[in-house]
């Protein structure tokens, strides 16, 4: 096995070394639909399907393969297609709490270096969602960029304003705004695209995740699907699928989505709202949980104008959100339930 692949290392070939067979390879799926997967090799793409003996075992659907896993894989007759027997540990991935009341996870990708959290200027913008966004790339070790779309639908003043907000809510991420249409800060994400590494695009329907992957590889394949009035998405992109830039880098697409459920527990959370923990020092009491003490800091910033009030009320529920959802596990798990 050599370092021929984009995306492949060190530290995924020593995986590979103890999980793989002499006789397997290592491939890396790019697509996944209902069970059935795509895998590319050194010498192309093929279907794949996990053997039932690694289906046997797993223990949560979690660890089935997703896109972006490097994968241990067999070609039984010919290279026509391929048997999954082992999926490498994923160095990170982006996945997100399925919709509902459940504590299900449901993977996005996985091993991917940058998230690109696309919302478009126009309609679709929203702070508290960006931090949910947030929130998904630090929990599984992702760095984000935030890229705001379809610039050429707004002027100047409102570009700047949205920008301000987000400034506002103490986010210091790289924010690059886009146009697919006029082409505009297309050239500097891909400045910032390099060789090997892998680039996943979420989002809501219709904020031109699909759109931007054919501005950068420059062929139409992937779908895209006009809007609504209101600016919604059609939800065009139906499946997550792992496309090769000429120059190397690797880009996932993935379908909208209309719920960005995140799970984190508490002390996560405080890490991303930086400007809320820095001031809770300042609490009257340790255990202050900003909400109706006296004495409290972060309460005396929302009320001075000094902590925008949206940014606040996102930080709380958030914090409500992951207190119950830690308090459902552990009952769960008093249960012997496997979650
Ligand atoms: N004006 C303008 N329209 C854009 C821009 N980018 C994309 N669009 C249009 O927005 C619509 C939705 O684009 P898609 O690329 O399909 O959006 P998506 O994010 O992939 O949506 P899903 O696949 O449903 O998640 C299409 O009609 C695009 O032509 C842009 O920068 N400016
Ligand atoms: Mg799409
Ligand atoms: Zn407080």
């Amino acid at each position: 096995m050599k370092l021929i692949e984009p995306g492949m290392d060190h530290w995924f070939q020593d995986h590979a070394t103890a999980l793989c067979e002499p006789a397997q390879h290592l491939a890396r799926v790019t697509a996944v639909d209902r069970g059935q997967c795509l895998v590319r090799n050194a010498s192309g793409e093929v279907p794949a399907k996990a053997t039932g003996k690694f289906m046997g075992a797993l223990q949560s659907t979690i660890d089935m393969p997703c896109v972006g896993d490097w994968v241990c894989v067999d070609y039984p007759d010919s290279e026509n297609w391929a048997n999954i027997h082992a999926v490498l540990p994923r160095k990170s991935f982006l996945r997100r709490k399925s919709a509902g009341k459940s504590l299900k996870f449901q993977m996005i990708a996985a091993n991917i270096d940058v998230a690109f959290i696309v919302q478009s200027c126009h309609h679709d913008f929203n702070v508290s969602r960006l931090e949910r966004y947030l929130l998904m790339a630090n929990e599984g070790r992702v760095d984000p960029l935030l890229v705001l779309t379809k610039t050429d639908l707004v002027d100047k003043d409102a570009l700047e304003h949205l920008i301000a907000k987000i400034r506002g809510a103490g986010i210091h991420t790289r924010i690059i705004a886009i146009s697919n249409v006029t082409g505009e800060g297309l050239g500097q994400i891909k400045e910032m695209m390099s060789f090997g590494k892998s680039y996943c695009l979420v989002g809501s329907s219709g904020v031109g995740k699909s759109t931007l992957i054919n501005k950068l590889t420059g062929h139409a394949t992937l779908k895209t699907g006009a809007v609504s009035n209101s600016g919604e998405g059609r939800h065009t992109t139906v499946r997550r699928q792992l496309v090769f830039l000429e120059q190397g880098s690797i880009l996932i697409d993935t379908p909208g989505m209309r719920e960005v459920g995140v799970l984190v527990a508490s002390e996560g959370l405080d890490e991303n709202f930086e400007d809320i923990q820095q001031l809770s020092p300042a609490c009257r009491f340790t255990n202050c949980s900003h909400t109706q003490e006296p004495g409290c800091a972060v309460l005396k910033a929302v009320q001075a104008g000094k902590l925008a009030r949206e940014h606040y009320h996102n930080y709380i529920k958030l914090k409500t959100e992951s207190a119950s959802n830690e308090m459902s596990y552990s009952a769960k798990r008093k249960k012997g339930q496997r979650i």
